[in-house]
């Protein structure tokens, strides 16, 4: 049976394509989008996640937007690499769909407690203001999750600061809720989606699906290598989203290691911070795991695949 996934994002190039993954895959059904401030303002990201919804005609999933700044932090956008609509490339048509009436946290809420015990996976790739506020507001959640997958935090690197992460920096409080409520939570951050570079190879089989939301990924992941380059030096600019999707669809995609997580609240230099004990084996009682070496071709065929399901759409 397909997987149940609630994905909270900031569309964002790479949360474009996680959205476009999880809706062509079979072994994953998209049952709630929602949005928080991140890349972008909530209302440029919310807007975004709809117009994606037409390109790649999702329909009947509820769409929901959320916190509009972190739990304590002011608001800080990436606009240096997503751009001033947060989705900076492509025209982006439209959006028909309408947003569900709730907000996210709601929403969130009503999805987990109304499925059973261990049916849902959230899937965060955005800061983790939401998912951190639901779990407050009704903890009995956190048990009834199956896995938090998220896409933030990197054990070894950083990309807001030399050793934070941006989704994870952004809102560091939400972060510290996440990491140590009960649910298992899997972190794939930096040092695994710095593998998953767009490579010429990848835009050529892209293209070659030869539909409008192909061409839409080609055209995200032109913009987002131009800034990737100019900004981070990176040759190929590596699609952290989805890799958090991928693992929820085919774990074998990458390997993960057990290992206590948490995240630095006080640090003057590394605030934000996902610290990582890899000293001795992880004790019994460890629910946090991290990514460590993808499966480059593995990845790039799932989203290749999911593109060809997907089809064409009407403009
Ligand atoms: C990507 C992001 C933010 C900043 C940079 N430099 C690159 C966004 C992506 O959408 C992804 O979820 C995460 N935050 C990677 O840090
Ligand atoms: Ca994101």
């Amino acid at each position: 049976m397909a997987r149940k996934i609630i994905l909270d994002c900031d569309p964002g190039h790479d949360d474009a394509i996680a959205m476009l993954l999880a809706h062509g895959n079979p072994d994953v059904e998209l049952v709630a989008v929602t949005t928080v401030v991140g890349n972008q303002t909530l209302e440029k990201v919310t807007r975004n996640a709809l117009s994606v919804a037409r390109i790649a005609n999702i329909t009947g999933v509820p769409f929901a937007a959320g916190c509009p700044r972190p739990l304590v932090r002011d608001i800080e956008v990436a606009h240096t690499i997503h751009g001033e609509s947060g989705l900076d490339g492509p025209v982006l048509p439209e959006p028909v769909l309408e947003l569900d009436g709730r907000h996210a946290v709601d929403l969130i809420i009503d999805t987990v407690m109304s499925h059973e015990p261990g049916e849902i996976t959230i899937v965060p790739t955005a800061g983790l203001t939401n998912i951190a506020l639901a779990v407050r507001k009704e903890p009995r959640i956190a048990e009834r999750v199956r896995e938090v997958v998220l896409m933030g935090g990197g054990y070894h690197t950083g990309n807001w600061s030399a050793v934070a992460e941006f989704n994870i920096k952004i809102d560091p409080e939400a972060a510290h809720i996440v990491f140590n409520e009960r649910w298992p939570v899997t972190m794939v951050g930096l040092d695994l989606t710095h593998q998953a570079l767009a490579t010429p190879e990848v835009v050529r089989r892209i293209a070659a699906v030869g539909t409008r939301p192909a061409a839409f990924v080609n055209e995200l992941l032109d913009f987002f290598g131009a800034m990737y380059l100019k900004e981070q030096g990176f040759e190929h600019p590596p699609v952290h989203d989805p890799c958090a999707v991928a693992y929820v669809i085919d774990p074998d995609v990458m390997t993960v290691r057990k290992a206590p997580v948490d995240i630095e609240l006080t640090g003057t230099l590394t605030l934000g911070m996902t610290v990582a004990d890899f000293r001795a084996p992880a004790p019994a009682d460890c629910r946090t795991q991290v990514a460590v070496d993808l499966d480059h071709g593995r990845f790039w065929d799932l989203v290749v695949d999911a593109l060809e399901r997907i089809g064409e759409v009407p403009a």
